[in-house]
């Protein structure tokens, strides 16, 4: 019996109990590093400051990020051990839809963790998983933290990176990238580097982001376009700091 099934429904903080148990889950399966918990618990604080939901302000941020991901060549969403651990059949479901390819990319990568996340995406149902090859480098990252799949991250136009470290957000901007980052923390490097960033939390933010691609399967490219065209990411993050500093002040 998993421990998620011990914390009462009626428990004030039971959606984050129940993540955090699926945190600690994915560690002990060897999927998540043990550096991920300190990652999650830094999410925690800022998704607190936010008051827990998706802002109008990230709900815009993924509709753009919907729209930038339809009109790529080559999409890829690339996945870690916190995002596998908490959002892996969302992550196959949304690379379906758009469709984009699925890769696991690693901060801290060893070949058994990257073949143990292959393999619980490929039991949620994906059909092809890459991340065991690494036989390409992302130019000015060191050894490891470089490696990449040549047909995947290597050569993709967008990269959706959901928690994503901010040397390699800004190496693959570098590559001449289009970024799409996740990140509760609006003033990490990847927040502030990334092309796109969604602030909120993966959990919300994977599914929504699939609603939206859904609505705009059919819509005409120009369009898309013209919603890519007037993003300005700086003003977004500049506006999510309004709305935690109002909310703040609220309380
Ligand atoms: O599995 P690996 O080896 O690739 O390692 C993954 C981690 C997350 C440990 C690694 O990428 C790392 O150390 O990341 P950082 O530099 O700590 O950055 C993580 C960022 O994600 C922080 O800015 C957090 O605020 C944010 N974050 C944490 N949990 C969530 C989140 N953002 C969205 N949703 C979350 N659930």
């Amino acid at each position: 019996m998993g421990m998620a099934s011990k914390i009462p429904l009626s428990h004030p903080r039971y959606q984050s109990l129940v993540t955090r148990e699926r945190i600690a889950q994915g560690l002990r399966q060897g999927l998540v590093h043990e550096t991920g918990l300190i990652a999650h618990g830094r999410g925690e604080a800022f998704d607190y400051l936010l008051g827990e939901t998706t802002t109008f302000l990230a709900d815009h941020s993924l509709e753009v990020a919907a729209a930038c991901l339809l009109c790529a060549q080559h999409p890829v969403i690339s996945v870690n051990g916190n995002v596998v651990a908490l959002t892996a059949k969302e992550c196959v479901q949304l690379a379906d839809a758009i469709p984009a390819v699925l890769e696991v990319n690693l901060f801290h990568r060893t070949t058994e963790r990257i073949t143990k996340l292959v393999q619980e995406l490929e039991q949620q149902g994906a059909q092809q998983v890459l991340g065991t090859k690494g036989d390409a480098h992302i130019p000015g990252l060191d050894h490891d933290r470089g490696r990449c799949d040549s047909t995947g991250i290597y050569s993709a136009d967008v990269i959706l990176v959901p928690l994503e470290d901010g040397d390699r957000c800004q190496a693959l901007r570098a590559m001449g990238k289009t970024v799409i980052a996740i990140d509760l923390n609006p003033l990490s490097r990847t927040a502030q580097t990334a092309s796109i960033t969604i602030v909120d939390n993966v959990i919300r933010a994977i599914p929504r982001l699939r609603y939206w691609v859904d609505h705009h399967t059919q819509t005409a490219k120009p369009t898309l376009e013209t919603m890519m065209k007037h993003w300005d990411n700086h003003k977004m993050i500049q506006e999510t700091l309004t709305f935690i500093a109002k909310r703040i002040n609220s309380l």
